[in-house]
């Protein structure tokens, strides 16, 4: 049994103009397929053949840099797919907003932090919205390269339930070196019915 690069949720098109069709097309069709074959790749004939991902992220301290690096690229970006749409955005509603007021202030102040965050991350990474597994509130954290706060050698503890790609292949093409611009258009594509399933299932 082996990883399968998940199928986009909407044409490739659908998050014009905030992500265009052409970094869609590398991203989706070429980066997240290339770390899921090679996550394939370095699982095979080993212990970690056959476990979940969430699993095998948890172990990467052991597993080494080819699982930790391919392993994060194929859960990172199927989680980052998810929780984009078309004619998304807005603000959250239930228990996810009521959340992100109680541990951040505002959706205003969230938002914010998130953003410096992202920003902020030097070189490739994420910029992470998580429930943190202790206390189960809403934390705001980053990560470099491929890593995410599911594995055994992130600092923060959690479940990412929003992330934002910040490599630059994410948003070269439309925004050059202006990765503050391609973060404030985000928000207008984050599927918030999405974020918000995703945090009822971290709360269990
Ligand atoms: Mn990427």
């Amino acid at each position: 049994m082996s990883f399968e690069l998940p199928n986009l949720p909407y044409p490739k098109n659908a998050l014009e103009p905030h992500i265009d069709e052409r970094t869609m097309d590398i991203h989706h069709g070429k980066h997240h397929a290339g770390y899921t074959n090679k996550l394939n790749a370095a699982i095979e004939g080993t212990a970690y053949e056959g476990k979940t991902i969430e699993q095998i992220l948890s172990d990467v301290g052991n597993a080494g840099t080819a699982i930790r690096n391919n392993g994060g690229g194929f859960y990172n970006h199927s989680l980052f797919w998810e929780t984009m749409g078309p004619n998304k955005g807005g603000t959250p509603s239930g228990d996810l907003a009521a959340a992100i007021d109680r541990d951040f202030g505002s959706f205003e102040n969230f938002k914010s932090e998130f953003a410096d965050a992202s920003a902020s991350r030097f070189g490739s990474g994420w910029g992470w919205l998580i429930v943190d597994k202790k206390t189960k509130k809403l934390v705001v954290t980053s990560t470099p390269n491929q890593d995410n706060p599911l594995m055994d050698v992130v600092e923060a503890d959690g479940t990412p339930i929003l992330g934002l790609d910040v490599w630059e292949h994410a948003y070269y093409l439309n925004y050059q070196n202006r990765r503050p611009d391609y973060i404030s258009a985000f928000w207008n594509v984050v599927d918030w019915d999405k974020v918000a399933e995703k945090y009822e299932a971290a709360l269990n």
